[in-house]
């Protein structure tokens, strides 16, 4: 609301200043017919100087406001080279927007128009064309491939098989489920015709397949700190996107088409808690692709353990099948049969 008032109150005095202007200017013409130049010239030269260094002010001011609400630094490998990518990106080009808006702007102010003063005039100069193209191409492909470099070290160097914790997210209206491939390491199929919420089948798990067997559900997300984590990303109705903001990952959950991110986590949700002092943190993965009336509930927390006790956790949980015996050896198979059974009898 404050800041409304105060955009209300900073357009109508720009308002009041404009017809302050206009007004001048009118009675300098009705003053003086026979004078080229009114006052005006020497006002817009003034508000050449004043509207950039007022600018510079407030973008200052705006950054630092702004700066408390930053992400913490990166807790994940991957996230230090992109965190330091986005910085260099944003260092290079603050400093070009700042040179050339202040050559801009001053020039704008010292060639303002003064009697008897002449222009000179060329009409091209061969080596600065060369410069003002060459310098800034070079300066862009150098990001460029900076930013290839990271893109291909984080989506390319995906860890080898038996490297990563693998670990299912699937996303739904509205919350995120995790499913973890439980002793084997190996997730068990699924399919989407599998899926039964009444029953307790929310992931469509295909129990045919002895990968399933051991496959475990939770509610919290639990990874461990120093290790590569592949995420099996999917959706099972609308898309959804994966948003880890302190691990620097982003990926759509899109139904049909199975999608994945590998990290490495460099801190403990402790560490973490102790670094920035606050005991109530917690890393979380929230939904960011608008998905629904619920999707601003979209939120699983994610713990970040030490490998022992990831271990110990892992080992403690129970599969699915045993809270479930009834799924034993339901899958694929069967329903085909239940279905052909069906139409048979049409
Ligand atoms: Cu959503």
């Amino acid at each position: 609301m404050s800041y409304f008032v105060w955009g209300l109150i900073a357009v109508m005095i720009i308002a009041i200043l404009l017809m302050l202007f206009r007004i001048q200017s009118l009675v300098s013409i009705l003053r003086s017919s026979n004078e080229e130049v009114g006052t005006s010239n020497k006002v817009n030269g003034a508000l050449m100087l004043i509207v950039p260094i007022l600018g510079t002010i407030a973008g200052v001011w705006s950054f630092l406001e702004a700066k408390k609400h930053f992400l913490p630094e990166a807790s994940s490998v991957h996230g230090k080279a992109t965190d330091s990518l986005f910085w260099t990106t944003m260092t290079v080009i603050t400093l070009m927007f700042v040179i050339t808006n202040a050559v801009l702007f001053w020039f704008a102010y010292k060639y303002q128009y003064q009697k008897g003063r002449k222009v000179s005039f060329f009409h091209d100069n061969t080596r600065l064309e060369v410069f003002w193209t060459i310098v800034p191409a070079v300066i862009m492909a150098v990001l460029v491939f900076a930013g290839a470099r990271v893109w291909s070290d984080t989506m390319m160097n995906e860890p080898k098989k038996g490297e990563a914790e693998i670990v299912e997210i699937m996303g739904k209206q509205f919350g995120w489920q995790v499913r973890y491939p439980g002793a084997d390491k190996q997730l068990g199929k699924y399919n989407f015709r599998l899926i039964d919420d009444s029953a307790g089948n929310e992931f469509g798990i295909d129990f045919e397949d002895k990968n399933s067997e051991d496959d475990f559900v939770g509610t919290k997300m639990y990874i461990p700190v120093g290790k590569p984590v592949t995420l099996k990303i999917r959706a099972r109705d609308v898309l959804h996107s994966v948003f880890l903001p302190h691990f620097r990952v982003k990926m759509d959950a899109v139904p049909g088409m199975p999608t994945h991110f590998s990290f490495t986590p460099t801190k403990t949700t402790v560490q973490m808690r102790q670094e920035l002092g606050n005991n109530n943190f917690n890393y979380e993965l929230a939904c960011t692709e608008v998905c629904g009336k619920g999707h601003f509930a979209m939120r699983m927390i994610v713990e970040v353990v030490e490998q022992e006790e990831y271990e110990k956790w892992y080992a403690e949980q129970t599969p699915l099948l045993k809270d479930k015996p009834e799924f034993k050896g339901k899958g694929m198979g069967t329903l085909r049969k239940k279905n052909l059974a069906i139409n048979e009898n049409k």
